[in-house]
């Protein structure tokens, strides 16, 4: 893992960075040990819901704002993480969701033209990824899982260098200091543990910052994700984990990988878990942004769970059909994220004709440009395989690469390997 110098970090934050338009500043000067220890033995309103809902036979509180249809519904816990949002930025939400959901159709289309060796959809959980992103702040740091293309567009990572490891052209196709966003993890749950120790980290370095590890229902299931829970809680560590309940891993159900809802894992590690409702996108900003604060604060780590469902394939390598009934995916299509903050938009009068017909403009150009750069991303030197996988170089490795070499150049039309 390639971590930033402290001193470039703070640099950074110093020349102030470019927040994303709904971020929250937190009270400054607080230190984390000094709120630590003030908070530290306080039960939040979280826990309570934990442990309300932990009785036999209750329902799972779901935090909502808006509901399917497109109504604000009033929550005096977490609204005040989402008043300041304007009409404006309710339609930034709206137009970073339809384009991340173009970008996607068009990355699965490529895929089907054989541009691609592979994708993983984000369709049905763009609320999710959207909401939690924007909560970010541009000091923050992300770890994501492979599906995590929303993030990737709140934190500014060109779509097309989402393509390359996809295309199998490179290993990751951006430098995740640029914009605090790890390359994609593949391994299930290993990026919580770095998440777990970039944030103890970043407590040491004594600033603000936070830290989010994306990952899934099924990788909840993985030791990695005990572990990061346990050491982040010992070590107080600024993370949020933010769970993508996507009700499938590949063919495996939630049921599977849980007897108890995956937020109420959290109590049992001593922090608190929420569970959110993974479509509604300003509950998800609203939940995040609360969990970052808490980060900031010194109060350690938060387990947020986006219950949400993976509307299409796990990747184009999957036929769903095979495992799971249509009429679930029917009922999820009610709870469509883009619809519902649509219908939100056009009751508030928010919006105008003027303004879908710009973003469907703006889609199409989107597609138009990712479908171009991907045909034109030059092969890698064949060679390039062999480097960085030791520091120093290794025999082995030098034995290997010249046996590829030497059977590169048995080819009559050789261009000597490359
Ligand atoms: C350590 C490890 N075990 C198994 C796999 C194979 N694998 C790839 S995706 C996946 C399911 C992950 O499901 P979930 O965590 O729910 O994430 P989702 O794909 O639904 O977003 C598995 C088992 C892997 N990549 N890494
Ligand atoms: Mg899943």
């Amino acid at each position: 893992m390639t971590v930033e110098s402290t001193a470039a970090r703070k640099s950074r934050r110093s020349a102030g960075g470019k927040a994303g338009a709904t971020g929250t500043e937190t009270a400054a000067g607080t230190t984390r040990a000094a709120a630590a220890k003030a908070t530290g033995t306080k039960r939040t309103s979280a826990t309570r819901t934990t442990r309300a809902t932990a009785k036999k036979g209750a329902e799972p509180q779901l935090v909502q704002l808006l509901t399917p249809e497109g109504k604000r519904v009033k929550n005096a816990e977490y609204d005040p993480y989402v008043a300041g949002v304007t009409p404006e930025e309710l339609r930034g939400l709206y137009r970073d969701m339809v384009l991340t959901r173009r970008f996607d159709a068009e990355a699965t289309s490529l895929q089907r033209q054989g541009e691609l060796g592979l994708w993983a959809s984000l369709l049905g959980q763009e609320a999710a990824q959207i909401g939690s992103g924007r909560a970010l702040r541009d000091d923050d740091y992300v770890f994501p899982t492979y599906r995590e293309h929303g993030v990737a567009w709140c934190r500014g990572v060109d779509p097309t260098n989402l393509l390359g490891m996809f295309r199998g052209v490179n290993n990751g196709g951006w430098d995740p200091n640029s914009n605090n966003f790890h390359l994609y993890t593949i391994v299930i749950g290993s990026q919580t543990l770095h998440a777990t120790g970039y944030a103890m980290g970043v407590a040491k370095d004594g600033t603000d910052s936070a830290v989010i590890a994306y990952f899934g229902d099924g990788a909840s299931s993985q030791g990695d994700v005990a572990e990061s829970f346990t050491f982040s809680a010992v070590y107080n560590a600024p993370v949020v984990f933010f769970c993508q309940n996507n009700q499938w891993a590949i063919s495996e159900p939630t049921e599977k990988q849980t007897r108890v809802p995956l937020y109420q894992r959290a109590q049992g590690y001593g922090f608190p878990g929420v569970r959110v409702d993974g479509n509604d996108v300003l509950a998800c900003l609203a939940v995040t942004k609360w969990a970052l604060e808490r980060a900031r604060r010194g109060e350690g780590p938060t387990l947020v769970e986006a219950y949400t469902y993976r509307m299409g394939a796990h990747t184009t390598s999957d036929d769903p059909t095979r495992y799971r009934h249509d009429d679930e995916r029917v009922a999820w299509e009610a709870k469509d994220p883009i619809l519902r903050l649509r219908r939100h938009l056009e009751a508030s009068n928010h919006t105008d004709e003027g303004f879908f017909a710009e973003l469907e403009a703006e889609s199409e150009a989107l597609g138009r440009r990712v479908r171009e750069a991907v045909r034109a991303m030059p092969d890698p030197d064949h060679f390039a395989i062999f480097e960085n996988v030791y520091a120093d170089g290794h025999a082995l490795v030098d034995e290997e690469r010249a046996q590829f070499a030497a059977y590169q150049a048995s080819f009559a039309d050789s261009d000597g390997g490359n």
